[in-house]
């Protein structure tokens, strides 16, 4: 028998699971009257859920040593460079998969904004962050963001920097606003267009944007575009120290343009 999804809502504050923005119904096979943490403990227990994958292993590839570096290939870096902290998830970008991190405890993700919007990441980041020092800061406050959700509103740096709201921001640099560009190779196909005009106004060079620069402007600690994984470990290494003191890191990854295919497929039929 082919498998079904059957689509759930958990609804805590109405009891009636009202679609957050449009205000409707969502559409859904069970509704659940129940605080998401009982739902999911009793879900686990009856779908007998198993380990998750394994994460990838902590050595990159040796292709990455001279190319740049995927999403993929900066998660096994970070987590190299993390160690055995405990680490606070707050984002990651779209060009990350659910394979690349490990997620044990609650506050192991934050997931994503609701809505998608595209420049929430670093609101979202110094929000999260200032909630995890009230808290002890028990858990390392570390946000992965794309250039474009970072470039869309990098302000919110300077109120981390003023309050002294410790924090690690990564930018995964590919210069473009590369969700777009899959979007508008759809397009171009469709109206029978150039596909090769797919990245116009969509790329950012010329000049290329000095996030590194950026972050400096607001008070962060900054590293210049790291462009290889022996870079990126020794800016982490740094990042930790200005973190676990108080401070705002960002590092910059030089990143290659791309998106899982299980992402690309996502945007396909969403289109
Ligand atoms: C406010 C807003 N504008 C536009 C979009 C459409 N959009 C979704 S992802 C994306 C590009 C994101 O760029 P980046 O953060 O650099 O990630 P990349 O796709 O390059 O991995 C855009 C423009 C959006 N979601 N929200
Ligand atoms: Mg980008």
């Amino acid at each position: 028998m082919p498998a079904r999804i059957i689509s759930a809502t958990i609804d805590v504050h109405n009891h009636r699971g009202w679609v957050k923005d449009g205000g409707a119904p969502a559409p859904a096979d069970v509704a659940f009257l129940n605080e998401p943490d009982q739902v999911v403990a009793a879900l686990v227990e009856a779908l007998e859920a198993q380990e998750t994958v394994p994460l990838p292993a902590l050595s990159l590839p040796d292709e990455v040593k001279g190319g740049t570096m995927t999403s993929q290939d900066i998660a096994v870096l970070l987590r190299r460079g993390v160690n055995k902290r405990s680490v606070c998830l707050i984002r990651a970008p779209l060009s990350w998969t659910g394979a690349d991190w490990p997620v044990s405890h609650p506050f192991g993700s934050l997931g994503y904004d609701g809505g998608g919007g595209i420049g929430s990441g670093p609101g979202m980041a110094v929000g999260a962050a200032l909630a995890l020092r009230d808290e002890g800061l028990k858990h390392l406050p570390l946000a992965v963001l794309g250039d474009g959700d970072f470039l869309m509103n990098a302000s919110a740096l300077w109120t981390a920097v003023n309050q002294g709201v410790p924090l690690m921001i990564v930018v995964v640099n590919n210069h473009s606003f590369y969700n777009d560009e899959v979007h508008q190779e759809s397009v171009a196909k469709e109206r029978e267009r150039p596909v090769e005009n797919k990245h116009v106004g969509i790329v950012m060079n010329g000049p290329d944007i000095d996030v590194s620069a950026i972050a400096q402007g607001f008070g962060a600690t900054s590293y210049g575009l790291l462009t290889s994984p022996t870079a990126v470990m020794k800016a982490i290494s740094n990042a930790l120290e200005v973190v676990e003191s108080g401070g705002v890191a960002v590092l910059e990854i030089e990143a290659a343009k791309g998106y899982a295919p299980s992402m690309v497929q996502a945007m396909r039929s969403a289109g």
